[in-house]
């Protein structure tokens, strides 16, 4: 099968690792759109025109059958419009896990982090307003503005990094938060530094793997094979760190190209 998947930059690689893990053949095309990051300071419609251009470009040039919005912004702005004007596609976003948060907490006290972009979304609130009939719960939420600069620059241990992860973790920790929503696919990429500042009990949720499962229930539906040989073409629009990518998907065999779109 051909699976496009997209993000500004590195984050989605969290969400193509879990898709590695359950597919063990596909032809994957990876889109870091870096010339056009960070997305989660635009406004929506922005985003929306570009999520438009990218699934075009990757239909026209790869025949994707399937995309991945592996990011929280994009998915927030665009994923009503992709789904309406690419209804033959299976499509796939990424959204803040704030069920298993929900299910997950013991002390009823949720750190939410993501972009601006991301919290201010019309999707965001109506997951909150939808899933807190479920348990009543307090929400910490943190628009992490520079995060994910950080992470793009390959900062992902820096005292830097560090100290702004502290500052907004603190009130968190100090509060009783046990359970940290990571509602941005860079995010995974500083689970250490949090784990460190939050201490190891905490329960850091990510969605990774339930959009990998999700990848794999509907291929089969549509009858796809998931076996032959696994190619991964990663093209980034603007400048990328290429360590990063190599630490974030390992050995597997990957080709990186720069493309001008
Ligand atoms: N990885 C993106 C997300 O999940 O929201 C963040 C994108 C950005 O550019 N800020």
């Amino acid at each position: 099968m051909k699976v496009g998947i997209f993000d500004s930059g590195l984050g989605g690689l969290t969400v193509l690792k879990s898709i590695l893990k359950v597919f063990k053949g596909a032809e994957i095309f990876y889109i870091a759109d870096t010339a056009y990051a960070p997305y989660g300071e635009k406004n929506s419609f922005e985003i929306l025109e570009r999520c438009d251009y990218i699934t075009e470009f990757l239909l026209e040039n790869y025949g994707i059958e399937a995309l991945i919005v592996a990011c929280n912004t994009a998915t927030s702005a665009a994923i009503k419009h992709l789904r309406e004007k690419f209804p033959f596609l299976i499509v796939i976003g990424t959204e803040p896990g704030i069920k298993p948060a929900i299910l997950n907490t013991k002390t009823s006290t949720i750190g939410i982090l993501a972009t601006p972009t991301t919290l201010k979304g019309d999707k965001y609130q109506f997951l909150v307003n939808e899933l807190s009939n479920i348990k009543k719960v307090k929400l910490y939420e943190q628009a992490c503005v520079g995060l994910v600069e950080q992470i793009e620059k390959g900062e992902i241990n820096s005292s830097k990094t560090f100290s702004m992860l502290e500052n907004w973790l603190t009130p968190m920790k100090e509060n009783g938060v046990d359970t940290i929503v990571l509602g941005c696919t860079h995010y995974p990429l500083v689970g250490k530094l949090i784990e460190n500042i939050m201490g190891k009990d905490i329960s850091l949720i990510e969605t990774g793997d339930a959009i990998a499962n999700r990848l794999l229930f509907l291929s089969e539906q549509k009858g796809h094979i998931n076996q032959g040989e696994l190619k991964i073409l990663i093209l980034h629009t603007g400048i990328i760190n290429t360590n990063m990518i190599q630490t974030i998907l390992e050995d597997n065999n990957i080709e990186i190209r720069k493309c001008e779109i």
